[in-house]
């Protein structure tokens, strides 16, 4: 054989090593290709005997060819089995990862307290109705807190008993949010259609009374407006809060700037209306106040109550937060700020 030929050859046999190579797909398969390759009975073993006929002047050429062929068969063999260990770590990690699992939320993020996730929610309810948003002081005068809302002068929330005051006889904090329903109207043309959230303040402090706590009232002045749209406005409340199943009364009440008054109870969520501890056995719960706002507040703030009618209501954020999340023993838990209990609304 002619060395020209020889080192073709050579070069064929790489080229073809490296071409299988491509369909191997493990480190064994490729270990074996490598030594019927290079070993004792691989073709260039045999190839090599015929080194001897070469002419001497020939010989390091041919030589060269040979170290030059098994080079590469070395290196094509030694890449593939470092692209196949990538490939099977890469497999393996793979395995290890469940995509389907809760992701990890960063911790040390801040998120809305509990009270202002069902504040906000219910918030959202009026505004769908077409409610607007007001807010006002958390510091009142007596005026804007008892008598612009037909509060007598000697009725007993007035008295330090029940009321936080800031300066006596000047400034107190609102026992309610009403103030701004007053302030609202002093200062808007009517139609009036508005909620008012926000913390209010009352001299309590038990088991079920907290001495700040968070409540929605609302107001809807216009003429022609009777107690069915009360009725309409505060079931369909209730059908979005509790869901469309939900059985509902009113029961007549008494409020200083109301007349009619209403309480709405629903039909308890936890005994469906046979009495258990929820309900204090009565198969009901109270949800929120309403009633026809009394010609005198409207007369006060300068409202024609002879062509003008109105309704309003208050709800206590805590209570309806309460019946959302099941199993809260307390209303305290809401006041406290206990990192393991406002955790849980993480959202
Ligand atoms: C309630 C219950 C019933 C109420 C009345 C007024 C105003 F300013 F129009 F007179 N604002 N909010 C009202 C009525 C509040 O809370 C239980």
């Amino acid at each position: 054989m002619e060395s020209k030929h020889i080192i073709s050859t050579l070069s064929d046999i790489a080229s073809r090593c490296e071409f299988e190579l491509t369909r191997l797909s493990d480190e064994p398969q490729i270990r074996a290709l490598q030594a019927s390759f290079l070993g004792a009975k691989g073709e260039i073993a045999q190839l090599q005997k015929l080194l001897r006929e070469i002419p001497a002047e020939a010989r390091k050429e041919v030589g060269a060819a040979f170290n030059g062929a098994k080079q590469r068969i070395t290196e094509a063999c030694a890449k593939a089995i470092e692209a196949k260990r990538g490939l099977e770590e890469e497999r393996y990690l793979h395995s290890r990862l469940d995509p389907t699992l809760p992701g990890r939320a960063p911790t040390g993020v801040g998120h809305l307290h509990p009270l202002s996730i069902v504040m906000y929610d219910i918030v959202d309810v009026f505004v769908s109705m077409g409610f607007d948003v007001a807010t006002g002081p958390e510091i009142e005068t007596d005026y804007y807190n008892f008598a612009a809302l037909n509060f007598p002068a000697d009725h007993p929330a007035r008295d330090m008993q029940d009321t936080l005051f800031v300066k006596e006889g000047e400034t107190l904090l609102r026992t309610h949010t009403s103030p701004v329903q007053i302030r609202t109207m002093l200062r808007r043309p009517l139609p009036i259609q508005i909620v008012a959230p926000g913390a209010v303040y009352r001299r309590d402090d038990d088991a079920t009374h907290s001495p700040m706590f968070v409540q929605i009232e609302g107001l809807l002045v216009d003429q022609g407006i009777s107690f069915a749209d009360l009725k309409g406005v505060l079931e369909t409340f209730i059908h979005i809060v509790f869901g469309r199943d939900v059985k509902l009364r009113f029961r007549p009440s008494f409020f200083p700037f109301t007349e009619p008054s209403a309480e709405v109870d629903i039909q308890c969520i936890s005994c469906k209306g046979d009495g258990c501890r929820l309900c204090s056995h009565t198969g009901w719960i109270e949800v929120l106040g309403s009633g026809m706002v009394d010609p005198n507040v409207l007369e006060g703030v300068g409202v024609d109550a002879e062509r003008y009618t109105g309704f309003a209501f208050g709800v206590g954020v805590d209570r309806i937060a309460m019946l959302r999340y099941e199993g809260i023993s307390s209303i305290r838990l809401f006041y406290e700020n206990d990192p393991r209990f406002l955790s849980c609304f993480r959202r």
